[in-house]
């Protein structure tokens, strides 16, 4: 058995392997996410988070893994773009293309993420990204309202399933993931997707109409690529990290001109 095939049966709570999936997939069918429950064992959150923290602290490394640090001012606005790695600190927001580290391609991978996939994605399937979303102990950036796609993720079509993983436990006053339910059945706000303008969220009523999605560490969430989402600073005095994966169909294309296409990872 290789490495990262071992992690993953260490990893996977033996109960999640045979998860009854009809719950879950009319819940992400109906409000657009889904809860999973505890579904990475202890031995698991213990290897990512270290892992996670390995990354940060660059004990380990990969060439062209992705790093985007906090603002010193905590603002999204002053976030830094192209800096990289900026050196050890826990205080990195956003680190993704994780699925070149071991660990967390065995997670990727696992066997109940591959049944979810396959129920929703014809024929072979790839995965976007594998980021990890940190929000440090001392609180973190918070995310505004966004959608995962439009023209700004650079596809030829929309992926739609993310499944998020709680490394950490993420409480209400935590940074935890906040949804406007149903709202991916409006599609896209914008051609563009990312963030969601300003007037969009107040027609919408989105803050008002919030509902948090409070998780213990291991456990997932299914999330829809058009639900509007967002989550805020992290106040529990704990670090939060969650990590979280977005497959798609195989047949999806880059359509980026500036340079070459990107090539996305294989996973079932
Ligand atoms: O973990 C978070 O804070 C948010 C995750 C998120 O927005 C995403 O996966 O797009």
């Amino acid at each position: 058995m290789s490495a990262s095939a071992s992690a993953m049966t260490d990893f996977l709570l033996p109960e999640a392997t045979a998860l009854d999936l009809a719950g879950p997939l009319a819940d992400y069918a109906a409000r657009g996410y889904a809860r999973l429950g505890r579904v990475l064992s202890d031995a698991g959150i213990a290897a990512l988070r270290a892992r996670s923290d390995d990354l940060m602290l660059g004990r380990v490394a990969y060439p062209g893994l992705f790093f985007q640090h906090d603002a010193g001012s905590g603002r999204y606005e002053d976030l830094p773009y192209g800096k990289g790695y900026q050196g050890p600190s826990t205080s990195y927001r956003k680190l993704e293309k994780l699925e070149k580290d071991p660990l967390f391609l065995a997670w990727i991978e696992n066997p109940l993420f591959e049944r979810i996939a396959r129920s929703l994605i014809e024929g072979e399937i790839s995965i976007y990204r594998a980021v990890l979303f940190n929000k440090a102990a001392s609180g973190g950036t918070p995310l505004p309202w966004h959608q995962d796609g439009g023209s700004y993720w650079g596809l030829d079509r929309d992926p739609e399933l993310q499944i998020w993983t709680a490394l950490d436990d993420a409480p209400a006053d935590g940074g935890c993931v906040e949804v406007l339910e149903g709202s991916h059945k409006g599609g896209l706000a914008t051609p563009l997707g990312g963030l969601i303008p300003a007037t969009h969220v107040r027609a919408e009523g989105a803050d008002a109409r919030k509902v948090a999605l409070p998780a213990r560490a291991g456990e997932a969430l299914m999330i829809h690529n058009h639900l509007w989402h967002c989550s805020a600073v992290n106040r529990s005095g704990h670090p939060r990290r969650a990590f979280t994966v977005c497959y798609m169909s195989r047949a999806t294309r880059c359509l980026r001109k500036k340079r070459a296409p990107r090539a996305f990872t294989p996973v079932f």
